[in-house]
């Protein structure tokens, strides 16, 4: 089975199943052994591991590469978060041909303005016309070889604060333009707007969440609401700025590394994790 109808099947069953933003291969790893059941390639977390604010700064390169070391990595399936698409059709064609060929499964667009804002930066997000996005969709549609390669489309009308009405209509056309998925954004603290949102698309097609300011929305309701997948989006970078700066501070303050030993991976963790042995196998 390809990772696009691994990903396909993940969208279209009856549980809601999970996906969790990485930056790396090592991420994808310990997302993998976690027992999830896919990858985000953020570009949130890729652009901050580059010490880059995610301002739509990185190349469509640069995301591929750092998706396909991901992808490469483990045999979950990967939705590449593409921004605004690198462009217009053209760019999003190519975009489209260059991740199917990298066997990941399907990319994500959004319909912001290009050089995009990180949904959660504070200040007004520039929308992109709604007719002019929904021909990057359909041209990103019919670039694919593979009919299981999805190409989700990314609806900010909620972040851009344009309300529920634009932000259905905005669904509708790229439904229509053959969207496989929507991902459906709100920075609200509480799902309301989402779950209304989701009350009147009547499962059109597959409902993609990213729930990171509302993280009280039990899965079991989202699940009953409508939703088809979540993105627990940046949690992995967060969780490491945490820890690094926790063992850093500690080191400095005992002016050594002893007091660290005990809480952190070890040296045969990481061996174990890179797969080693199986590298020295090939090697004897
Ligand atoms: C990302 O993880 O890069 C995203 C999700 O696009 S968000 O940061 O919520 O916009
Ligand atoms: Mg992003």
């Amino acid at each position: 089975m390809t990772k696009a109808a691994l990903f396909r099947e993940l969208l279209e069953r009856p549980e809601t199943a999970r996906i969790v933003g990485c930056r790396d291969a090592l991420t994808a790893l310990l997302i993998e052994e976690a027992g999830f059941d896919g990858l985000w390639a953020s570009s949130f977390e890729i652009s901050a591991s580059r010490g880059l604010p995610d301002l739509g700064l990185l190349t469509m390169a640069e995301l591929l590469e750092a998706s396909s070391h991901a992808n490469q990595t483990t045999g979950l399936p990967l939705l590449a978060d593409c921004d605004t698409g690198f462009g217009g059709k053209i760019n999003v064609v190519r975009t489209v041909q260059q991740f199917e060929s990298a066997d990941i499964a399907g990319v994500c667009f959004e319909d912001k303005l290009f050089p995009k804002r990180n949904s959660f930066l504070r200040g007004g997000q520039d929308l992109e016309a709604a007719e002019e996005f929904a021909g990057r969709i359909e041209a990103g549609v019919r670039a694919r070889r593979n009919p299981d390669f999805t190409v989700v489309a990314r609806v900010e009308a909620l972040i851009a604060g344009r309300g529920l009405e634009e932000a259905l209509r905005r669904a509708h056309l790229y439904a229509d333009a053959g969207a496989d998925a929507i991902l459906i954004h709100s920075k609200k603290s509480t799902p309301a707007e989402i779950v209304e949102f989701l009350q009147a698309w009547q499962a059109r097609t597959p409902i993609v969440v990213v729930p990171t300011t509302y993280p009280h929305w039990d899965l079991a309701e989202a699940r009953a609401a409508g939703v088809s997948m979540v993105i627990y989006a940046n949690h992995t970078l967060r969780a490491s700025v945490s820890a690094m700066r926790d063992v850093l501070s500690e080191i400095q303050l005992h002016g050594g590394t002893a007091g660290v030993e005990g809480s952190i991976a070890s040296m045969k963790e990481l061996f174990g994790l890179t797969r080693v042995s199986r590298w020295e196998e090939w090697s004897a």
